[in-house]
Parts: C-alpha cells; sequence; structure tokens
C-alpha cells in the first residue's frame, strides 16, 4: 500500500507539537511539508520548535513554512507564549544549528505550491484555523481537487465552545478557538466541496490530559520522544488540558478506531455567536469524529512515543 500524502497546517500550541510528534510516528503517512499559522502562538518561535522536533526525530527532510496570514480574533497572549517555552527546552537544543529546512515563501504560497505540484491528491492535517486553506481556494479554486480531504481539529457542534465570555467579552461562548480567529476562512472552506473530518469539542472533551497519563509518560522518559512529551504535558497540567489536536491526528493512521458521525452544519461569522459551527438542516455536511476507546487512545500514544 503506497503512503498517503499528508501536509499539516498547525498553529504552534503545545498540543501542536505533541501532534506533530505523532504524526511523525506514523508508517503509513508521507509527511510533505509543515506549515505554521500565527495563530495559538507567537510565530518565531513556534517554527522554530516546529524545525527542532522534526530535527529530533530524524524528519530533516521536511520542509516548515512560516504563514503570513492574519485572524480577526487574536488568541490570548497566555496561551501562545508557550510557544516560547518549547522552544527553550533543552532536549530541543542540544545542537546550536537547526537541520530541517525553512521555506522562504509564505506558508500560505507553500501550501499551494505543494497541492499543485502533488500527483495525487493531498489529505491536509489542519490543527489550527481554516486561514492557508481558505487562501489557496481562494487562489485556485481548481486545487479542491487535489485535496483528499481535510482532518480538522476545530469546531463544537452540540457542546458550548471554548471561547470563554471572561476571555472575549460580548461572545456567548459558542465558538471553539480555532474557527473563531478567522470565522470568514473556515466558511469559505465549508463553501468548498472537499470532504471534511472534524475533530470537534464533542469528543475531545471525552480525553482529557490527565495527571496519571502524564505521569505515564514520566515512566518512559528513557524515549526521547517521550522525554519531551512529558516536558511539554506538564507545562499544562495545571490547565483544563485536552488531547485536542493529538486525537484529530490520531484520525491519520487509525481512521477504523473512531465512529464518524455526518452533520449539517453553518459557520456564524459575525456577532456574539461568530466562529460557533452550528448544526442546522440543509446545511453543509460534514463528518465528525464521534466516538473513540479512550483506553486505547491513550495507550496508543504511549506506544508510538516510544521513541
Ligand atoms: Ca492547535
Amino acid at each position: 500500500m503506497s503512503k498517503q500524502l499528508v501536509l499539516m497546517d498547525h498553529d504552534g500550541g503545545v498540543d501542536d507539537y505533541l501532534a506533530t510528534m505523532l504524526l511523525m510516528t506514523m508508517e503509513d503517512v508521507e509527511l510533505m511539508g509543515v506549515v505554521v499559522t500565527p495563530a495559538d502562538c507567537y510565530i518565531q518561535p513556534a517554527v522554530a520548535a516546529t524545525r527542532k522536533i522534526l530535527d529530533l526525530m530524524g524528519g530533516f527532510h521536511i520542509p516548515v513554512a512560516e504563514s503570513k496570514v492574519r485572524g480577526t480574533n487574536p488568541f490570548p497572549n497566555l496561551y501562545r507564549r508557550d510557544s516560547f517555552v518549547v522552544d527553550h527546552l533543552p532536549i530541543l537544543n542540544e545542537r546550536d544549528t537547526i537541520a530541517t529546512p525553512l521555506v522562504t515563501e509564505p506558508g500560505e504560497n507553500f501550501m499551494l505550491g505543494v497541492l499543485q505540484k502533488a500527483l495525487e491528491p493531498v489529505t491536509l492535517m489542519v490543527t489550527g484555523p481554516l486561514t492557508n486553506v481558505a487562501f489557496v481556494l481562494d487562489q485556485a479554486p481548481e486545487i479542491e481537487e487535489k485535496i483528499a480531504k481535510i482532518v480538522w481539529m476545530g469546531g463544537a457542534l452540540n457542546v458550548p465552545g471554548n471561547v470563554e465570555k471572561n476571555w472575549e467579552p460580548g461572545q456567548d461562548g459558542s465558538a471553539e478557538w480555532n474557527v473563531y480567529w478567522d470565522p470568514i476562512s473556515a466558511a469559505r472552506v465549508w463553501q468548498s466541496g472537499i470532504e471534511i473530518i472534524m475533530c470537534p469539542l464533542d469528543i475531545t472533551n471525552t480525553v482529557p490530559v490527565t495527571s496519571e497519563f502524564v505521569q505515564k509518560i514520566g515512566r518512559q522518559r528513557k524515549y526521547p520522544i517521550s522525554d519531551l512529551a512529558g516536558q511539554c504535558y506538564a507545562l499544562v497540567i495545571t490547565q483544563d488540558y485536552y488531547a485536542w489536536d493529538v486525537l484529530a491526528t490520531t484520525y491519520l493512521g487509525n481512521p477504523d478506531a473512531f465512529n464518524l458521525k455526518g452533520w449539517e452544519t453553518e459557520i456564524i461569522t459575525s456577532g456574539v455567536s461568530q466562529g460557533n459551527t452550528k448544526v442546522v438542516s440543509g446545511g453543509r455536511k460534514i463528518y465528525a469524529m464521534d466516538e473513540v476507546d479512550k483506553s486505547w487512545f491513550y495507550t496508543y500514544l504511549l506506544e508510538q512515543w516510544k521513541c
């Protein structure tokens, strides 16, 4: 079986580095590049940390590109500054140079180019906002044919969002952050005919990052990637943290581990509910990851990160 072509688009949160570390362990995936979106991060440390992780995992042939797109509703600085911490973790700084190449063109143009040159359709693994994807669709609408599907951590269908009123006064709490950062772009992607497989808060709420899980990772820290994963999770253990991007990425290598459910939805782009992925009869059909075996999932992570 040939490997599935995958282009990753992440937005530099702690969870995004962990998702990258998981993707790198998947044997049936050919990772064509990583685009970093300046959303849940500060972009320079996020790009540097991503390249250092690829170095550590032997991925120094994989190009990393810095996206120049902008959203309308910035992530809180409290979340974004974790990118500086990860970039300074000792295990990522044993060498004084980075081998993994930094693409010179903006990440959104890089995404377009990779898709245009691809010999077969590419799966987009998106663990941040959909802004780059909307950009490539606007630039070259025919590019849809080169996108096999979008696997996306985003949205909240039948549960509250995570854009909380105390962070964002005036909002009604229905939005998920990856949509809220740039609802217009999410709506643009919704206008396409591309297959969308969402990993919404509905399912990520079932996979919290627990103290027990982080301590289990610690017990296998003789493996460098477990050591790094444990450091990353320790950084966020005081927060209400979930395996958002990591669960979404798990789907790529293990689609049979998930039950999918179809929904008709629309993206609310303005007002107090902007960023809501609203379930409405007659709306755009998407598939959402609906169920996963939790104990299988945590065990899978522990096994994959034994490297
Ligand atoms: Ca993310």
